[in-house]
């Protein structure tokens, strides 16, 4: 079988790739056609950017970050959630490793034909407030929000490269927990990172919640990194990268167009970019289905993740090839279309003005590590 190499000129570096058995799992799909019904991912996150990674695939959702002392476009919630301020590359990166495009310029995606709706609920400080969360959470998934337009682009996943803010993290806040539970019986999966604090995830949310597909990070040795977070609410690893070997991304403000962060930021995207090329192949799988799917194909760790067993990191690693070959082996969540229709994705809402270009800095706090 004859393995896909992307031309991207940054593929040779991402590592990561190879590490989830990437290339393995694009060989399992059709060259040069669709891979099978679209999909919507939304990234929860700092906001839109026009990558040319996402040109044509990436939608402006809208800015639910209610505080104008905190959204540095100076109002509260409004239909532009361009990223602004020293974050705004967070999201970029985020949306660019779920679906660069396979163009000979940048960076691979690990899905390069799936389609991006930014949800901004991160202010410039890049902190999180519960209630934007909420709110950011059910539209992003198709639920009504008072006072907000409906989403004309609700997505069957759902990436949180993130937690909320000013709560105690002891344990997942109920009305996290109550709009997870809500998107959750929409189809929608959660997938969200663990936090970078070396502690346990359970006290954060929505990593600590319930029907969330916690992610936290490893190295390319299969070791947790001592910044990412541990236990019983993480359900698998995925690439998150250390300091001096980070996980390569595409990003208009880095220099030469590229960044390397690291954190579980960057390794929840994993999970949900290889979540939505099952969701392709499989456009019925359920939350459920897809969180079993992605657990039970993973490569084992050899010697657990840390010397802690306490400080578990799940599952094992995320393993792209397997979870997609378990999914095309099954009939679970086929669609079944009726004989002559034919499918065509619905209409992406055309993306306004480009961002202005965010300064280049090191985050700091939130997983924005
Ligand atoms: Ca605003
Ligand atoms: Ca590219």
């Amino acid at each position: 079988m004859s393995v896909p190499r992307p031309s991207d000129p940054l593929y040779g570096r991402q590592w990561n790739l190879q590490s989830i058995q990437m290339p393995a799992a694009w060989a399992q799909l059709p060259v040069g056609r669709s891979w099978g019904s679209p999909v919507t991912v939304a990234v929860l996150d700092t906001g839109y950017v026009s990558s040319p990674e996402l040109n044509g695939r990436v939608v402006n959702g809208y800015d639910f970050v209610s505080n104008p002392a905190r959204s540095g476009d100076g109002d509260g919630r409004d239909q532009d959630a361009s990223a602004n301020g020293q974050y705004a590359y967070h999201g970029e990166v985020i949306a660019n490793l779920i679906a660069a495009a396979h163009d000979g310029r940048g960076m691979a995606g690990l899905n390069p034909q799936a389609r991006i709706v930014h949800v901004r609920v991160a202010g410039t400080d890049g902190l999180i407030e519960v209630q934007d969360l909420v709110d950011g959470l059910k539209w992003a998934a198709g639920i009504p929000v008072p006072g907000v337009p409906a989403n004309p682009n609700p997505a069957r996943l759902l990436n949180l490269s993130l937690y909320a803010d000013f709560i105690p993290l002891t344990r997942c806040d109920p009305r996290v927990q109550a709009a997870v539970d809500a998107v959750t019986a929409r189809g929608t999966l959660v997938i969200a990172g663990a936090a970078n604090d070396g502690a346990d995830a359970a006290g954060y949310s929505p990593a600590g919640c319930r029907n969330v597909l916690t992610v936290t990070s490893v190295t390319q040795s299969g070791q947790r990194p001592g910044y990412a977070n541990w236990g019983r609410s993480v359900a698998l690893g995925a690439p998150g990268g250390e300091q001096g070997q980070g996980i390569l991304a595409s990003s208009l403000s880095g220099v030469n167009g590229e960044r390397s962060p690291e954190g579980t930021s960057f390794a929840a995207p994993h999970a949900t970019g290889v979540a939505s090329l099952l969701l392709m192949v499989r456009p019925r799988l359920t939350p459920a289905q897809l969180r079993d799917l992605l657990t039970r194909t993973v490569t084992p760790y050899t010697a657990g993740c840390d010397s802690d067993p306490a400080r578990t990191c799940g599952a094992g690693l995320l393993n792209a090839s397997a979870a997609l070959r378990a999914a095309l082996a099954s009939t679970l969540g086929a669609a079944t279309p009726a004989a002559g229709v034919k499918t065509s994705p619905a209409p992406v809402r055309p993306a306004p003005a480009p961002i202005r270009p965010p300064a280049a800095r090191p985050p700091a706090g939130n997983t924005s590590r």
